[in-house]
């Protein structure tokens, strides 16, 4: 039989490496094993946040592994900053106008359209998926799913089993999405076939709430603002529409937990609907940690700046306590991979639905073609005779997940599919023919945090954005001398060209794609 080697292209890898396993076991040991596919992704979980990108906040001892013995992504982009639609750009393969998935709260994603786990499944591979769904149809392509239903609980969560039947689980959700996933590896799945499984986390997405054990961590710690934290978004119209900003629009109570019975909010019932759902101990444990903080706060009346950097600081720091338990719990998954000899025929890929702003122009939230939220982290632990290590610098983007993951297992990749499979850089192939660009578009408008419609083209350079529906508002960022997009260069008249350029671009991006929103040339 043909030597496999992790190259291969051909379609019949699996089939081959299917039929290695049926080999007595000497003929077997000469077999390649075939490759499985561990996916991670959490929720709003920005690189800042990850000491493997960033140092400035915490440490992630456990991202950092996957990151140190395989490959980091610097320039990983999403194609639509929003989960629902993040989420349908990774099974499909295809930006959002083309999987019908565009935003949150309008789409149902058509279940019976191609997935990348269904051809895997379709292929021989056992496939399973366990956490935050939020596709508003059940899955599909699955040999096994639970999903929660819509964002998901923290605490004593709900979960959708493959029945039908919704069942409340005592405990955290990340460790709870964890122990189903590690049990369905160790002890549900068919261990003849490769297998591919999606661990979708919740964490670290928005109101924060940490594991009581991990409530008391870094308390004694104080962050500086990022320096864009008091943009005056001169120049950019819809920057200064939206309502996702730490001073204006984080909920005392909601967010921050500054609950108490004489105190009111917008989000005061939503934060009660949450805490409600905890048990009496890990309530007792959450009151211990918060009422001496909320005294306090009360008790000092902070104004203005002094408010807004409190508030800045008890946001981090709810974060990196969810990043946390998620660390801890990346650990458990990866500890047991290779005590179970899985690390060699192991992709193991760690990235999140987007990034997300840690106060960067003041904000929480993403939804921006902005880098913060653009951007997301992507690792990856390759499998054995992949020898690519350290940083990948070319620009990929979510819809490249499908086509890579097709083509590790040797199945081909449908000529719909708009990504690009990233196994040439994974290779470290010498003169890969990579792509110059990336396309944007968000839609969900009008919605919370209120953020324009809007599409785009990036080269990282240079990035052109065009506002529409309520606006026609368009801006151009060089981003070497303004990485953190704060001059709107569109109008400059030495600019001009460039912008030109960028047009042309983003118009090729549009008819490339197919996307049927197009800009037409003034
Ligand atoms: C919820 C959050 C928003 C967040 C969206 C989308 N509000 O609606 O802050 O932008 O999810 O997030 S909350 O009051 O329910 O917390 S996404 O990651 O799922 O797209
Ligand atoms: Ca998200």
């Amino acid at each position: 039989m043909k030597q496999l080697l992790p190259h291969s292209t051909s379609g019949k890898l699996t089939m081959m490496a299917l039929a290695a396993a049926a080999l007595p076991t000497a003929a077997k040991a000469q077999q390649p094993k075939p490759m499985n596919i561990v996916y991670i992704m959490t929720d709003d979980h920005t690189a800042q946040m990850m000491s493997c990108y960033d140092r400035r906040y915490m440490s992630t001892p456990n991202l950092d592994r996957i990151a140190a013995d395989g490959v980091r992504f610097t320039n990983s982009y999403v194609a639509n900053s929003l989960s629902g639609p993040s989420r349908a750009c990774l099974v499909t393969g295809k930006h959002s106008h083309a999987n019908g998935f565009t935003d949150n709260t309008t789409c149902v994603f058509d279940n019976t359209q191609q997935t990348f786990p269904k051809l895997l499944q379709q292929a021989g591979y056992q496939t399973a998926l366990f956490g935050k769904w939020h596709l508003e149809s059940l899955p599909t392509g699955f040999d096994k799913w639970e999903i929660v239903p819509g964002q998901g609980d923290y605490y004593n969560p709900r979960f959708i089993e493959q029945n039908g039947d919704t069942i409340k689980q005592h405990g955290y959700l990340t460790t709870l999405i964890t122990d189903k996933s590690l049990h369905w590896i160790d002890q549900e799945r068919d261990k003849s076939k490769p297998f591919c499984i999606l661990i979708h986390h919740k964490a670290i997405h928005r109101n924060w709430l940490a594991d009581t054990c991990d409530l008391n961590l870094f308390e004694d710690r104080t962050f500086p603002v990022p320096t864009t934290f008091y943009d005056d978004y001169a120049g950019r119209p819809a920057a200064a529409a939206q309502e996702m900003s730490i001073f204006k629009d984080m909920d005392i109570i909601y967010d921050l937990k500054m609950d108490r019975p004489d105190k009111n909010s917008r989000l005061k019932h939503t934060y009660h609907n949450f805490i409600g759902r905890m048990d009496k101990e890990q309530r007792a444990a959450w009151d211990r940690f918060y009422d001496p903080i909320i005294e306090d706060f009360y008790s000092r009346n902070l104004q203005g700046r002094e408010l807004a950097e409190w508030k800045f600081n008890r946001y981090v720091r709810d974060y990196m306590k969810v990043v946390k338990s998620l660390d801890d719990n990346v650990g458990r998954v990866l500890d047991y991979l290779e005590s179970h000899g899985l690390m060699d025929n192991t992709l193991v890929v760690y990235t999140s639905d987007q990034g997300f702003y840690i106060g960067e122009h003041g904000w929480f939230d993403k939804r921006f073609m902005y880098e913060e939220s653009f951007r997301t982290p992507l690792i990856m632990h390759l499998p054995k005779g992949y020898d690519r290590r350290g940083d990948i610098t070319e620009m990929v983007q979510n819809i490249d997940y499908a086509p890579t993951f097709l083509e590790l297992a040797g199945v081909k990749v449908p000529d719909d599919i708009q990504g690009m499979s990233l196994m040439p850089l994974l290779r470290g192939d010498k003169n890969v023919k990579w792509r110059n660009s990336l396309y944007y578009h968000f839609y969900e408008y009008p919605a919370e945090h209120q953020v324009k419609r809007h599409y785009g083209v990036s080269n990282g350079r240079y990035k052109l954005i065009h506002f529409y529906n309520d606006i026609d508002h368009w801006e151009f960022y060089d981003l070497l001398n303004d990485p953190h997009e704060l001059h709107n260069l569109y109008n400059e008249p030495l600019m001009q060209p460039l912008v030109k350029t960028m047009h042309r671009e983003l118009r090729r991006l549009q008819e490339q794609y197919n996307d049927p929103i197009r800009f037409t040339q003034k």
